[in-house]
């Protein structure tokens, strides 16, 4: 029997949200490792061993680990296609891709704790700025991002909300479609149970808008 799926995870990491956004969506039981990023974890020898990159998410499934949430979510829609977290049509996909590529990598690794250590104002504009980009991609905006189902771009746009809200204050009323996207998507059971607050390793007294590191 093959053995279940290990997701190392920590709560509070956006990308790591992306992975249980997509497990949950799919259906897929996994086992729950914490990395405290916040004790430096990531960078022990136990978890270098596991995955090199000392950064989470990193699933073990199928007999293989990977990293990078994108990849993870591609793997996963390849080896389990159902529900469909990409559209069939090719121009509806790229628009899917084009969504997570502006926070995958336009948006987070800019304003992730260690690039700009205690500078909460520059947080706050990577994503402000973030955001005003993503709005402009309203034309294709259904209920959701890309249309009215959920897809890989929702996943990217959830935890990236939700971390500039929180750690950063931004004001998510300046952006009418994503606001309303984000409350859309926040009443679905996977977004639900997969948030940072539901996760094992977040501490009982956690306040989601005192980031540890970053004070206002
Ligand atoms: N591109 C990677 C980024 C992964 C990443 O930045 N992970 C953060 C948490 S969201 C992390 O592990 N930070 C700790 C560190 O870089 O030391 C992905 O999408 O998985």
């Amino acid at each position: 029997m093959a053995s279940k799926p290990v997701l190392y995870s920590y709560f509070f990491s956006s990308c790591a949200w992306r992975v249980r956004i997509a497990l949950a969506l799919k259906g897929i039981d996994y086992e729950y490792r914490a990395v405290n990023i916040l004790k430096d974890e990531q960078h022990s020898d136990k978890f270098r061993a596991i995955n090199p990159s000392c950064q989470v998410p990193c699933l073990e499934i199928d007999g293989v680990k990977l990293t990078q949430s994108l990849a993870i979510i591609e793997y996963l829609e390849e080896t389990r296609p159902k529900p469909a977290l990409l559209p069939v049509d090719p121009k509806e996909r790229a628009v899917v891709r084009q969504i997570s590529e502006v926070i995958a990598s336009g948006i987070q690794p800019n304003q992730k704790r260690s690039v700009i250590q205690a500078d909460g104002q520059r947080g706050h504009d990577v994503v402000d700025k973030g955001l005003r980009t993503l709005e402009t991609f309203s034309k294709t905006a259904g209920k959701y991002c890309v249309g009215d189902v959920v897809t890989m771009a929702d996943i990217c746009l959830v935890p990236q909300v939700y971390n500039g809200i929180s750690r950063f204050g931004v004001d998510l009323s300046q952006f009418s479609t994503i606001q309303r996207i984000y409350k859309a998507l926040m009443e679905l059971d996977a977004f639900q149970i997969s948030h940072p607050t539901k996760q094992p390793d977040c501490p009982e007294d956690f306040n989601p808008f005192a980031d540890p590191i970053i004070k206002k």
